[in-house]
């Protein structure tokens, strides 16, 4: 069966999308108008309950969340984690639910800190936001830097991958621009993520979302 991958340019499905085309499966990517309404019909809600994305179509049934999905794949492709029994699969998934649980979580406040209670305390949302951000991508940094086996810097996993797109939107569309997070200030996630951005399979995904260049590295808003 041909994956079917539901999302919207440049949304959280960029991330599966980039793992789908490293595993060379077969798959199809279906983009959704976010604004033409495309999230809320009854088809999407079947397959996504609070109408996002990314979901993705498997023999196995439909899957949500990016985390879970990602997980999947590597797992189904014997590629980009270590397999369920190696004994790098610890460490590995304790960075890549780190991953899940803080920055995707610390990166949303800092896109829409006007979500957790309005626009009152906006500003001082997206500003913890950001020194999260700080702190535990320092966390990871440190980690990368030392070169373990499970977080290679040449060959792409899905941690790399997970991380790349959430620190494209974090320098990208930040709610206050001088709250901006410079890859450049976590020298071992960058060069991770400038192996990965150069590939060809990265720089043909980018192209369907509309993206070019240094999308992950340098990307603009
Ligand atoms: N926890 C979910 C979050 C998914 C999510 O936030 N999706 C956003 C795009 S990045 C979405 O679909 N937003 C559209 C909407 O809320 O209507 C995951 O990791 O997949």
């Amino acid at each position: 069966m041909t994956y079917r991958l539901y999302g919207v340019p440049d949304f959280a499905n960029l991330a599966v999308h980039l793992a789908l085309e490293e595993t060379a499966a077969p798959y199809e990517a279906v983009f959704l108008g976010s604004d033409a309404g495309d999230l809320k019909t009854p088809d999407h809600l079947a397959r996504h309950p609070l109408g996002m994305v990314p979901a993705l179509e498997t023999p196995d049934g439909t899957m949500i969340e990016t985390a879970a999905i990602l997980l999947w794949l590597a797992d189904r492709h014997g590629s980009l984690a270590p397999t369920p029994n190696h004994p790098d699969r610890a460490a590995f998934l304790s960075a890549f639910f780190f991953t899940s649980s803080n920055i995707h979580i610390a990166a949303l406040d800092l896109l829409h800190p006007y979500r957790p209670a309005g626009d009152g305390p906006a500003r001082d949302v997206a500003s913890g936001a950001h020194d999260r951000l700080m702190s535990r991508l320092a966390v990871l940094d440190r980690i990368a830097a030392g070169n373990p086996a499970w977080w290679p810097s040449d060959r792409p996993t899905i941690l790399t991958i997970y991380l790349a797109l959430l620190t494209r939107w974090t320098r990208a569309f930040p709610a206050y621009p001088d709250l901006a997070i410079n890859l450049s200030d976590f020298p071992a996630l960058h060069a991770r993520t400038a192996a990965l951005e150069t590939r060809p399979t990265a720089q043909r995904v980018a192209a369907l979302h509309g993206l070019t260049g240094r999308f992950l590295t340098e990307p603009e808003g």
